[in-house]
């Protein structure tokens, strides 16, 4: 049956709810990891293919940026949701010329994400011409011809915009950033304007590095590790047993959430004999039931009370002799959350004072502190502040540049994080540009891109009329969904290098192309042999991976492959950057990355080591911070107190058990209850209560933005059952990519300018049938 795509779209009348879990894996895990192997791969290619998965000599999980442990791997180093990234991508299941002939585009713009994903790889490139209704073969050297033909076209190379998911190699990512700039053009707008955006923004400004500063050694000396706006259990498994690990090394576990999310309550390892029979291992010591958007008013209130601690009591609650040695700003900042107002931490967060008290009193008493967080941080109005304010708090108890302690925002795609390293930036600073410039003999442009929130504005006011996308899925990932696709549409043309069929092909420009490409789990066979590409996870660790099975379709080429063919098509076959010699031989894009990019010198050497090379990282390293006043910065930030109106709830998009992004595994979500369906909300059974609104009930979801210019703009979803659900009070709670239409293209994070995906003012209607 591995073959056979479902034919029959989701029936949401099948939902089920059930009680939520307290405790994630389990035997279960490995259960449903093996079921989704078997569906998609069969027996034996699903044995072969696992084994390879995060192995030194295999290729990188293609699901979340967790690291890979240095040395001794088990042979299993891989999770539920990374078995289910792997079986989606290994899958047998194919989309040639005969689907395509099958199915005009308008019938396909009707489906799901989960129908469309599940029809299996994408094995010929394919283009959709102006006024046609289904999508025919094309030659690759045609496809490469109409894409140059485009550009060209246009009257500046700023009417392009070039998008990057994070899955890219870094090989691919640095070839594709110079063929843009190439070209003439920074637009460079990416996944990552969407997701960990707001953390680099902030950690720049206040450590001078936008990146993480813990090891995955640091979880096994922290003594206290806080988990902030993150659901690990679902979106970084592995990171669960590090924290059981942690945790029997006696670290303690805060857990800062609206939702109490089963993998921050309780472990049951599939691979230890306590999480198969016993009852696994307890893991948050503390759980801060907070108010969405709240976590800025907590870590002011944390360093609030320190600071009152350490009055008291000197030495015992501020690293005295690290604030006077390394930072700047401390008296603005004791002045500031000196006079903060109670009252306000109280509304914000809805969290007991006495608990406020306890976590203070756990960092006071920490040497090793981590704080981790994810995209309840990132996607908030104030996102960048609620970050600076984290770091205020690490920062007045020395928690940077120590074993066992730093910041720790953990990444999404595998390689995201590579990828910005590479260049993938619409705002690439001076000395990178100075430096392709030197290297290849090209010049740069020097003013920046868009974003991704630009780009959008761009294209809907036909500044932008050429999209390419270097994977990933625009379409379903940004918000304001009605807009965005009126946005795509206008588009002059639109090219997708993709592996598998999503909404954003069925969402064309007048011309559209699919260009399909290898995935990481395949063999990469160029003229001069064998080739490999190379990642960074979310700890800077660079290393190599090599896809070993068979490639979907004989068709299709490799991302580098794709970029350099366009770029021979763009710029000819005398242009400054030798493109024919990256193509056929990565060893001359590693040589080049070696001598541009920072920290990656010798690098066809070192991404040859077994476990790769660490990034230098000066705040980790050497307690060095390459910020405007040399130090770390301690920020004043102002307090955001999120305010919701009268009959209004709070709302959150996030991500179900069984997703990957806009890709749908499957429609279960098995910590939370849900079976067989995806248009839920989740809603406090007082809120419910409060409302009038009956649990089971089916919905309307419209939301509210006070800041909408016209104020004509009804953002509605439709028929979402609620589910009474114990989140925090006003906070309510439903799925990405579902809620997007809800989004506002303009409500962004203050500095980012990432969609604010987590602070959605809604109404409930009852829903019309
Ligand atoms: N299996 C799987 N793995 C993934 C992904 C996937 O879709 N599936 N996606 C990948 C990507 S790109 C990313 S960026 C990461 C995302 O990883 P996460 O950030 O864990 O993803 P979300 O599902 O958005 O969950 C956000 C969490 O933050 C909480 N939260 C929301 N708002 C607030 C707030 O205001 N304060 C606090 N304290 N908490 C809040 C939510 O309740 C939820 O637990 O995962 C990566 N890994
Ligand atoms: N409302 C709401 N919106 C959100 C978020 C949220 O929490 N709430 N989260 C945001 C976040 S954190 C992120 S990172 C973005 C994600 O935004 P994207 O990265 O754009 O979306 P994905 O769903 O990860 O992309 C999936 C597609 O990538 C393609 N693909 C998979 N593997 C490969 C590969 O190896 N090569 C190529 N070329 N293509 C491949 C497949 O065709 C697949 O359909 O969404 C953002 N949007
Ligand atoms: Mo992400």
């Amino acid at each position: 049956m591995t073959r056979e795509a479902p034919q029959q779209d989701v029936d949401e009348t099948r939902l089920d709810i059930d009680k939520p879990k307290d405790w994630a894996a389990g035997v279960t895990g490995v259960l449903v990891s093996a079921q989704h192997g078997l569906a998609q791969m069969g027996l034996g290619r699903s044995v072969r293919t696992l084994r390879l998965v995060n192995q030194r000599d295999g290729f990188d999980c293609p699901g979340c940026a967790w690291p890979e442990p240095h040395g001794h791997r088990k042979v299993a180093e891989f999770c539920e949701n990374g078995a289910k990234a792997v079986a989606e991508e290994a899958t047998l299941r194919r989309v040639g010329p005969e689907f395509f002939a099958a199915h005009p585009v308008e019938e396909l713009a009707q489906r799901s994400d989960y129908w469309l994903g599940q029809q299996g790889r994408l094995t010929r490139p394919m283009v959709l011409r102006p006024e046609a209704t289904h999508y025919t073969p094309i030659s690759w050297d045609e496809a490469f011809a109409l894409v140059a033909d485009a550009l060209r076209g246009l009257s500046t190379p700023d009417e392009a915009a070039f998008y990057t998911s994070g899955r890219t190699s870094n090989e691919a990512a640095f070839c594709y950033q110079l063929l843009a700039r190439s070209f003439g053009t920074n637009n460079l707008p990416d996944c990552s304007n969407m997701c960990h955006e707001s953390s680099g923004a902030a950690l720049k400004e206040v450590i001078g590095v936008g990146k993480g500063s813990v090891s995955l050694a640091d979880f096994d000396h922290a003594d206290l590790i806080v988990v902030v706006g993150q659901n690990p259990g679902t979106n970084h498994p592995r990171m669960l047993s590090a924290l059981e690990r942690a945790k029997r090394n006696g670290a303690r576990i805060v857990a800062v959430n609206p939702l109490p999310e089963a993998g921050l309550m309780r472990f049951r390892n599939p691979q230890n004999l306590r999480g198969v029979l016993g009852r696994g291992t307890p893991l948050a010591d503390e759980f801060c039931q907070i108010r969405l958007g709240g976590d800025m008013a907590l870590f002011q209130a944390l360093g609030n009370l320190l600071l009152a601690a350490e009055d008291e009591n000197p030495g015992s609650a501020v690293d005295a002799e690290f604030v006077e040695t390394h930072t700047h700003g401390f008296e603005a900042y004791a002045e500031h959350v000196g006079n903060l107002d109670w009252s306000e931490v109280d509304s914000a967060t809805g969290l007991p004072r006495e608990q406020i008290a306890r976590v203070a009193r756990m960092f006071a008493e920490s040497e090793r502190t981590i704080v981790c967080w994810a995209m309840g941080l990132t996607q908030h109005p104030h996102a960048v502040a609620t970050i600076r304010e984290v770091c205020n708090v690490l920062l007045l108890r020395g928690m940077i540049g120590k074993p066992g302690a730093g910041v720790c925002p953990v990444r999404g795609h595998s390689n995201v994080q590579g990828d910005r390293t590479m260049g993938i930036w619409e705002k690439a600073p001076e000395p990178f540009l100075a430096a392709l410039d030197a290297e290849f003999g090209i010049s740069t442009p020097r003013h920046h891109g868009y974003d991704t929130v630009n780009t959008l504005r761009a294209m809907r006011d036909g500044r932008v009329r050429v999209f390419f996308a270097l994977g990933g899925n625009f379409v379903s990932a940004t918000p304001d969904t009605e807009l965005t696709e009126r946005a795509l549409r206008s588009c002059e043309l639109t090219v997708h290098v993709s592996t598998k069929l999503n909404r954003s092909h069925v969402v064309p420009g007048r011309t559209a192309l699919i260009l399909p490409t290898l995935g990481r789990t395949e063999r990469d066979l160029q003229a001069a042999g064998e080739q490999f590409v190379t990642v960074e996870d979310s700890m800077s660790v660079v290393h190599a991976s090599r896809g070993r099975l068979e490639p979907a379709s004989e068709h299709l080429r490799s991302e580098v492959a794709i970029v350099c063919g366009l770029a021979r098509a763009l710029l000819g076959d005398d242009h400054p950057v030798p493109w024919a010699e990256f193509e056929r031989d990565y060893d001359a894009i590693r040589e080049r990355i070696a001598r541009v990019v920072p920290g990656c010198d010798d690098y066809n050497r070192k991404v040859r080591q077994p476990d790769g090379f660490v990034l230098p990282h000066p705040p980790r390293d050497a307690r060095t911070f390459p910020t405007a006043t040399g130090r770390a910065n301690l920020t004043v930030n102002a307090l955001h107190v999120p305010r919701v109106p009268e009959g209004r709830l709070l709302l959150q998009s996030l991500r179900s058990h069984d997703q990957y992004n806009t890709t749908i595994y499957g429609l279960d979500d098995r910590y939370r209850g849900v079976r067989d369906g995806r248009r839920v909300v989740f809603v406090h059974p007082d809120d419910l209560a409060a409302l009038g609104i009956g649990d089971g009930s089916r919905v309307d979801l419209v939301s509210e933005w006070p800041e909408d210019p016209t104020g004509t703009v009804e953002r509605r979803v439709k028929d979402f059952r609620v589910v009474g659900y114990p989140t925090a009070r006003g906070c309510a709670a439903t799925y990405f990519p579902e809620a997007n239409p809800l989004i506002p293209l303009d409500s962004t994070a203050a500095t980012s300018n990432t969609p604010t995906s987590k602070s959605i003012v809604v109404r409930l209607e009852p829903a019309h049938a």
